[in-house]
């Protein structure tokens, strides 16, 4: 595996984040392009989009309960033990894997979910009724118009004292929906083949927990786009290990389900564990560029970490007026095609990973078009196109040319393929 050398805070042998030295090992997968984005913090830039729905979800909730804790500063280097064990992920879930992880070391990950925080915020008691944990985290993914490396997720979680659970539940106050409000829920409150109750817990005071947060998510998202009239929601049913009961909350956008948040019941394990045996509770999580795509209308992902002041400005008068994101430029785009030999346990995401570095934001996609499996050998070919825009000029044939080289050249020296043509 390769170490990270790329930025002025790292060497061969170790990596700082955020002030904090980490050994670097052979499990190290860190990119340049990634550790860049690690000070940038979207969340806490004044008038951002990310930061201005961190803000609406957090004056949402703080009406229904003032106690609410607010965190939002924590580093994203967490141990695996953060983001895996005691969320009870198995040893071998899929998403350990270095192809979906980064790993900072052995031990140590960014983290690819604000689930990492769960034990150690809740365990902190700083809030007995709940908190919002807003923060960026990252996954080695495909590269499209909605998917970045780095991304933003809130998480919330309520909990309750388990013999008060009636009265505290109650007194949480949500505003009512509009009437004609267009939720589906075929999912109910639980089913006990495909979304048990857990045996820790009484039918009625699942119940409870799940109507609540059912009840505060609606609420939040008709705080959030309540002035569109034709919005359309709906529950499906999901897993986390960390939750069960649990559901996704979708909506109708351009066309489309899109999936805002996961959400569920409390493992009791993670309650107990954590010293909070007296209590039950919900939690959920959800992305925040999601949420401003559909809200302001941005149309790429890339947008929110632009740095130019045709896309920042546009966000500056967001208390007082409704926001629609106008497109500045849509410069043209140029598509070029590279082949290779996979060796063994080639990961796709590898390859995505090589052009996030060489191409940086000037890859808006990356698409497998053709694989082809040699009967006589065994070995496997596979062709995908990059497509290069760039979001703030055109870019000449000769620009794109000398990047194309680089990815060419760097996939076969970092993973080993044999390039065709
Ligand atoms: C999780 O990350 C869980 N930790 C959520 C959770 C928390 C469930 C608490 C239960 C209790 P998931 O991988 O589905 O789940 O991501 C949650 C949300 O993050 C998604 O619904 C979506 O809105 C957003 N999201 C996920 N992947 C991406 C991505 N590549 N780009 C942008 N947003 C994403
Ligand atoms: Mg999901």
């Amino acid at each position: 595996r390769r170490h990270s050398t790329a930025t002025s805070t790292s060497t061969s042998t170790s990596t700082r984040i955020l002030g904090a030295t980490f050994p670097t090992d052979a499990a190290t997968n860190l990119s340049a392009s990634v550790l860049e984005r690690i000070p940038r913090r979207l969340h806490k830039v004044p008038n951002h989009p990310i930061a201005i729905i961190k803000e609406r979800i957090e004056d949402y909730f703080v009406k229904t309960n003032q106690n609410y804790k607010i965190v939002d500063s924590l580093s994203p280097a967490v141990s695996t033990t953060q983001n895996f064990d005691q969320l009870l992920f198995d040893k071998d879930h899929s998403s350990r894997s270095p192809s979906d992880t980064y790993y900072v070391n052995k031990d140590t990950v960014l983290r690819t979910h604000t689930s990492a925080h769960q034990s150690e915020v809740l365990a902190g008691k700083q809030s007995n009724v709940g908190y919002l944990l807003t923060a960026d985290v990252y996954r080695r993914d495909e590269i499209d118009l909605s998917h970045y490396p780095v991304f933003h997720q809130m998480e919330g979680i309520r909990i309750f004292d388990r013999k008060a659970l009636l009265s505290e539940s109650s007194a949480d106050t949500f505003a009512p929906l509009p009437k004609g409000a267009k939720i589906t829920d075929p999912t109910g409150l639980s089913n006990p083949e495909t979304n048990p109750l857990q045996v820790a817990h009484a039918q009625k005071d699942s119940e409870l927990v799940a109507l609540h947060l059912k009840r505060a998510l609606e609420g939040l998202v008709w705080h959030l786009f309540g002035s569109d009239k034709n919005l359309e929601i709906r529950w499906i049913e999901a897993y986390f290990p960390f939750t069960s009961p649990s559901w996704e909350m979708e909506v109708m956008y351009q066309g489309k389900w899109l999936e805002l948040l996961g959400c569920g019941v409390i493992q009791q394990k993670i309650l107990d564990d954590s010293g909070n045996p007296d209590k039950i509770g919900w939690a959920f999580g959800l992305g925040l560029e999601r949420i401003a795509m559909v809200m302001f209308g941005i149309p790429d992902i890339r947008l929110f970490w632009s740095q130019d002041s045709r896309f920042l400005s546009q966000f500056e008068n967001h208390t007082t007026k409704q926001i629609t994101f106008q497109p500045y430029s849509k410069y043209p785009a140029c598509y070029k095609d590279v082949s290779f030999w996979c060796p063994d346990g080639f990961h796709d995401n590898d390859m995505f990973e090589v052009v996030r570095d060489m191409a940086g934001d000037l890859a808006e996609d990356v698409a497998l078009i053709d694989t082809f499996k040699n009967p006589k050998t065994g070995r496997t070919s596979k062709c995908f196109r990059i497509n290069y825009r760039s979001m703030d000029r055109t870019l000449s044939n000769e620009d794109v040319d000398i990047i194309q080289d680089k990815v060419r050249e760097e996939v076969a020296r970092r993973c080993g393929v044999e390039l065709r043509g």
